[in-house]
C-alpha cells in the first residue's frame, strides 16, 4: 500500500485490514535485527587551555567553567564574590580533544553519522584533520555525515571554541546601527552574559551528549502524534513518521496505543528523508488533565519499523489525549486570553521557570523533578518557560506531563532587538525545527511564544533614543522583527505542529498602557519596576498575567551555603554580589518599610524579605483570580534560580522553598477564600476553580489576638463551577463585636459533603499595624516509626511562625504558618542519612515577636 492510498483509506478499515494482515503473517515473532547502532562519546575528553598549554580532564556534558572547578583550577563560581575574578574564562578560546575507537566494525554500516545534541556554541570540528563542522548554534542539534572518515581506530575529533564576546563585536561591528544587546548576535542562553538575577558566566563548552550513530537502510528520525479533535466520543489523531532510507524499500509501521488493537501501516519508502501521516482515530478515549482539573492518564506508545520481518527501530513513549485551545473572544471588558482544556476554561495558576543551574548541563533530573513536584504541590496546572534561558530537556516536558503542568514555551529570544540578516534567518529556523520536532510529541505542550519582552521592549523602553536610531534604522529593525516573529517562527509552527497555537511575544502590550490590562498578557512590573505600592495589584488585573514579582532572600540556611561568614551580616560585599538588580537592596527596604517592622539581623531580615513578597504575591495572585473571568492567569516570576541569589524566585537554588512558596497553598488552592481590601471595606469572597458545582456551609469567626471567639457568622453557599463572588461584608461585623481591623483576624472554612475545602486565618492589617500578643511557642520533638515530627503549641494567636535550623540538609514539611492557642501544629522533619536533630537546634520566629501588642 503506497502512503497516498493508506492517506485517503478510511482508517478504522485501515487498521483492521493491515492488523489481520499482521496476524495472518505473524509479525509479532520477528527476530529482532540490529540494524542500527549507537555509541555515545562522552567519556575520556581532555580540555586544553591554548594559553597555558595545560590539559585536564573534560566533562561531557560540560562546560570550560566546570571543568576548570573540577580540576581545582578555580573556585566554586557561585561562592562569595569570585564571579569578579572569573571573567577572564570567557575571553579566549578552548580547545578540546577526544581520540576514540568505534565500538563497531565501520564496515558493517552503509551510514555513519557523528551527533552533538548540543555545542556552546561557536564551534569548529575536525575529525581526524578534516574540517566537519561550523557549529554558531546553542539550540540546535548537529548530525555530520562521517561514513568517508571513520577509521576503525585511533580516531580523533577536535573542537575549538570561542569566545562568544569577541564574535558578538565582530557582528555588531557590521551593522550600521547598534541593536540593544550584542548577545544578540549569538544564538546562545541569554541569561549567560548577565540577568537581574543571574551572573555573568558565558560559557563554553559540549553542554549535551556526544554519539556516534550507524545505520543501514532505514533510519527512523522522528515521530509524533497530532491530536486534531479529542472529546469524550472521539480522539482524531494523525501519526506522523519521519524515515530515511538509503534505497526504495517496503517497511511496516506499526503503532501500539496502550492496550488497543494494533494499527498497522504497510508502506513503499523511496530512497532519501520522507514524512509519513497516517490518520488514527480513538474511540472513546481516557483524557488527559492537567492538574487540579482531574488525572493525567498516558497512553503507552510504541512504534515499531519491520522490515522483511525484522524489526528495525523501536521506539516507546508515553501520551495523554486532551484538547488544548487558546481561547481569544470579544468580551465586555476587552478580549479573552485563556485555555480550555477539554473543553472547560482553565484558570492557569504557575510561574516562570528558568534554568535551574547556571552551567546548565548540572541541572539534574532529579533536580528538574523536585521543582516541578514542588510546583503541583501548590496547585499550579502552568510553568512559562522564559524566553532568556535554554529549551529545557525532555525530562521536564515528560514530568510537567505526569505532574498536569501545561508548558508555556517561548521561544529563547529575551529583551533586545535581534538582527534580521539571511544567515542569522536560516540559523534561527533549523533551531526552532529542531526544538519543535523535539518537543511538539509532549502533551504539556500548550503554547509557543516567539519570545519575552522584544515587542514590549521596541515600544516602550526608549532605544530609538538611547541608541539614537533613525526612523529608517527603527522601521527596519521592526521590519526584522515582523520577519522574525510574526512570519518565520509561525510559519515552522504551522508546518510541525499542526496542535498548537502561536503567540508572537509575551507580553502583547506593555504594562504602561491601558490596553495591556484589556487584551492579551502583561507583565504587570508597576510594582517593583515601578515602586508602585503592593495594593496597586488589586487594580493592575489583566486578561492572563505572565509576569509579575517581587524580590526575597534566600533562606538563611542556604545564605551560609554561598556567602563567608564573616561576611553574615546586611550589606555585605559577598551578599551585593548576589543581588543583581541595580535597585534590588533599595527596593526590598523601601517596600519592607512601608508594611514591615525592619529587623537589623541578617536572620530576622531575610525571614521578614520572605514576608514582604509573600505578602505582595500573595495579594496580586488573590485579586487576579477574584476577578475571574477577567483574568484567567496568574504566573507569577519567577520560580526559582540559575544560583544563589536575592531574587524573585519561591524556591531558592538550593531547593529550600521562601515564604510565598509556602503561601501558594492557599492562593493557589481551588476553592480560594480572600479579602478584596478598598475604598468599600473588607469584603470576604469566594473563589472556585472546580469544574462542579457545590453546595455547602461558609463559617466565618472573628478571633482576639488572644484567639477568643469573638462573633461568629455561618451560611449556605451555592457555588457555581469557575465562579467567583462577595460572599460577606466584614466592617459591620467587626465594629458590632467592638474590634478594629488591626487587633483581630477573620478564620474563615468552607466545608462542603463533610469535607473541608479550604480554611484559612485571614488578615486586616500590614503586619506593621498588627496587635498581637507575645505567641508564647512552645516546640517539642518525637519520634514516630522511624519519623521525625516537631509539635508547635502557642499561648496566643501566632502569625507567620517560621521554623528553621542551623542543621544542615534538614528539610520541614510545613512552615510559616499560623497558629491558634490549643491548636497543636505536627510537622515532618526530614534529616540527612545519620543526622540527629535536639529540640535546642531549632528556632522558631513569628511575627509577634516584632510587633506590639492590642491597648
Ligand atoms: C521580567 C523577566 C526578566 C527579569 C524580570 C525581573 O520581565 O522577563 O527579564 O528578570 O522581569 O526584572
Amino acid at each position: 500500500m503506497s502512503i497516498s492510498q493508506c492517506k485517503s483509506l478510511p482508517i478504522c478499515f485501515t487498521a483492521i485490514i493491515c492488523a489481520t494482515l499482521s496476524l495472518l503473517i505473524g509479525l509479532s515473532s520477528c527476530s529482532e535485527k540490529h540494524n542500527a547502532h549507537t555509541q555515545l562519546l562522552n567519556e575520556s575528553w581532555l580540555l586544553h587551555n591554548p594559553l597555558s598549554e595545560e590539559t585536564i580532564p573534560a566533562g561531557v556534558p560540560g562546560s570550560v567553567h566546570t571543568d576548570l572547578l573540577a580540576a581545582g583550577k578555580i573556585p566554586d563560581p557561585f561562592f562569595g564574590t569570585a564571579e569578579n575574578d572569573l571573567q577572564w574564562i570567557s575571553n579566549q578560546d578552548w580547545l578540546y580533544t577526544l581520540t576514540f575507537k568505534p565500538d563497531f566494525q565501520p564496515a558493517d554500516f552503509q551510514r555513519k553519522l557523528l551527533v552533538f545534541d548540543g555545542l556552546d556554541t561557536y564551534a569548529d570540528v575536525w575529525l581526524n584533520d578534516s574540517l566537519i563542522l561550523r557549529a554558531d548554534n546553542m539550540f540546535r542539534r548537529w548530525r555530520i555525515d562521517i561514513s568517508d572518515l571513520l577509521l576503525g581506530n585511533n580516531n580523533k575529533l577536535t573542537i575549538r571554541f570561542y569566545a562568544p564576546d569577541s564574535i558578538n563585536r565582530i557582528k555588531a561591528a557590521k551593522l550600521p546601527f547598534s541593536l540593544p544587546e550584542e548577545r544578540a548576535f549569538s544564538r546562545k542562553a541569554p541569561y549567560q552574559f548577565g540577568w537581574d538575577w543571574g551572573p555573568e558566566y558565558i560559557t563554553m563548552g559540549i553542554w549535551k551528549a556526544v554519539r556516534l550513530e550507524a545505520w543501514n537502510h532505514i533510519r527512523l528520525e522522528n515521530f509524533t502524534i497530532h491530536q486534531h479533535e479529542v472529546d469524550e466520543n472521539m480522539a482524531e489523531l494523525e501519526l506522523e513518521v519521519e524515515i530515511e532510507s538509503i534505497q526504495a524499500e517496503k517497511v511496516d509501521v506499526r503503532l501500539q496505543i496502550g492496550d488497543l488493537p494494533v494499527f498497522n501501516f504497510a508502506v513503499d519508502l523511496k530512497a532519501g528523508k520522507q514524512t509519513l501521516v497516517f490518520p488514527l482515530r480513538i474511540a472513546h478515549p481516557q483524557r488527559w488533565w492537567p492538574n487540579g482539573m482531574g488525572g493525567q492518564y498516558l497512553y503507552d506508545l510504541t512504534l515499531t519499523l519491520q522490515h522483511n520481518n525484522a524489526v528495525i527501530a523501536r521506539e516507546s513513549r508515553k501520551l495523554g489525549l486532551r484538547k488544548i485551545e487558546l481561547v481569544r473572544e470579544a468580551d465586555s471588558t476587552g478580549e479573552s486570553f485563556y485555555f480550555r482544556v477539554n473543553g472547560k476554561p482553565m484558570y492557569a495558576k504557575g510561574a516562570n521557570y528558568i534554568p535551574a543551574d547556571h552551567f546548565v548541563h548540572r541541572q539534574t533530573s532529579q533536580k528538574t523533578r523536585q521543582l516541578l513536584v514542588d510546583a503541583k504541590e501548590v496547585h499550579m496546572n502552568m510553568i512559562r518557560v522564559w524566553g532568556g534561558g535554554v529549551y529545557p530537556d525532555d525530562v521536564f516536558y515528560e514530568l510537567c506531563d505526569s505532574l498536569g503542568l501545561l508548558v508555556w514555551q517561548d521561544f529563547m529570544f529575551a529583551c533586545t532587538m535581534y538582527p534580521f540578516d539571511d544567515k542569522f534567518l536560516a540559523n534561527v529556523k533549523q533551531e526552532a525545527i529542531d526544538q519543535v520536532k523535539r518537543l511538539r510529541k509532549h502533551t504539556s505542550l500548550a503554547l509557543w511564544c516567539g519570545n519575552n519582552e522584544v515587542d514590549e521592549g521596541f515600544h516602550n523602553w526608549g532605544w530609538q533614543k538611547s541608541l539614537a536610531w533613525s526612523d529608517a534604522d527603527s522601521a527596519a529593525i521592526w521590519q526584522g522583527y515582523l520577519a522574525l516573529f510574526e512570519k518565520l517562527l509561525p510559519e515552522v509552527i504551522q508546518q510541525s505542529d499542526l496542535e498548537r497555537n502561536y503567540w508572537p511575544s509575551s507580553p502583547s502590550t506593555g504594562w504602561g498602557r491601558p490596553e495591556s490590562l484589556l487584551q492579551g498578557d502583561v507583565h504587570y512590573w508597576g510594582v517593583w519596576w515601578g515602586e508602585e505600592p503592593f495594593e496597586k495589584y488589586r487594580e493592575k488585573v489583566g486578561r492572563f498575567n505572565s509576569e509579575f514579582g517581587f524580590q526575597a532572600m534566600s533562606a538563611m540556611a542556604s545564605i551560609k551555603r554561598f556567602i563567608p561568614t564573616k561576611e553574615l551580616h546586611i550589606g555585605s560585599a559577598g551578599l551585593e554580589a548576589h543581588q543583581k538588580h541595580p535597585r534590588g537592596t533599595k527596593l526590598i527596604h523601601d517596600y519592607m518599610q512601608r508594611d514591615f517592622p525592619v529587623p537589623n539581623q541578617l536572620d530576622e531580615y531575610v525571614y521578614m524579605s520572605q514576608l514582604v513578597q509573600a505578602h505582595g504575591i500573595g495579594m496580586a495572585i488573590e485579586a487576579q483570580r477574584r476577578s475571574r473571568p477577567h483574568s484567567m492567569g496568574s504566573l507569577y516570576w519567577q520560580l526559582n534560580d540559575t544560583w544563589p541569589v536575592t531574587s524573585w524566585s519561591s524556591v531558592d537554588y538550593y531547593g529550600a522553598w521562601k515564604a510565598l512558596h509556602y503561601q501558594l497553598k492557599e492562593s493557589f488552592n481551588n476553592i480560594l477564600l480572600s479579602i478584596a481590601d478598598d475604598r468599600e471595606g473588607f469584603r470576604l469572597w469566594i473563589t472556585s476553580d472546580s469544574l462542579v458545582a457545590f453546595a455547602g456551609e461558609l463559617q466565618v469567626n472573628l478571633l482576639h489576638p488572644n484567639g477568643q471567639l469573638l462573633a461568629r457568622h455561618t451560611l449556605k453557599l451555592d457555588v457555581a463551577p469557575g465562579s467567583s463572588f462577595q460572599v460577606m461584608q466584614l466592617d459591620s461585623i467587626i465594629s458590632a463585636a467592638g474590634a478594629k481591623p488591626e487587633s483581630c483576624c477573620v478564620q474563615a472554612m468552607m466545608v462542603a459533603d463533610g469535607k473541608v475545602l479550604a480554611n484559612r486565618l485571614l488578615w486586616l492589617a500590614v503586619p506593621i499595624r498588627l496587635q498581637l500578643l507575645p505567641a508564647g511557642l512552645q516546640v517539642s520533638l518525637s519520634q514516630q516509626g522511624g519519623e521525625t515530627w516537631v509539635k508547635i503549641t502557642a499561648d496566643n494567636i501566632a502569625r507567620q511562625v517560621a521554623l528553621s535550623t542551623e542543621v544542615e540538609g534538614v528539610a520541614f514539611g510545613d512552615n510559616f504558618f499560623d497558629l491558634l492557642p490549643g491548636q497543636e501544629k505536627h510537622i515532618l522533619v526530614t534529616l540527612p542519612d545519620g543526622v540527629k536533630l535536639e529540640p535546642a537546634q531549632l528556632k522558631l520566629t513569628a511575627m509577634n515577636d516584632f510587633v506590639d501588642g492590642p491597648n
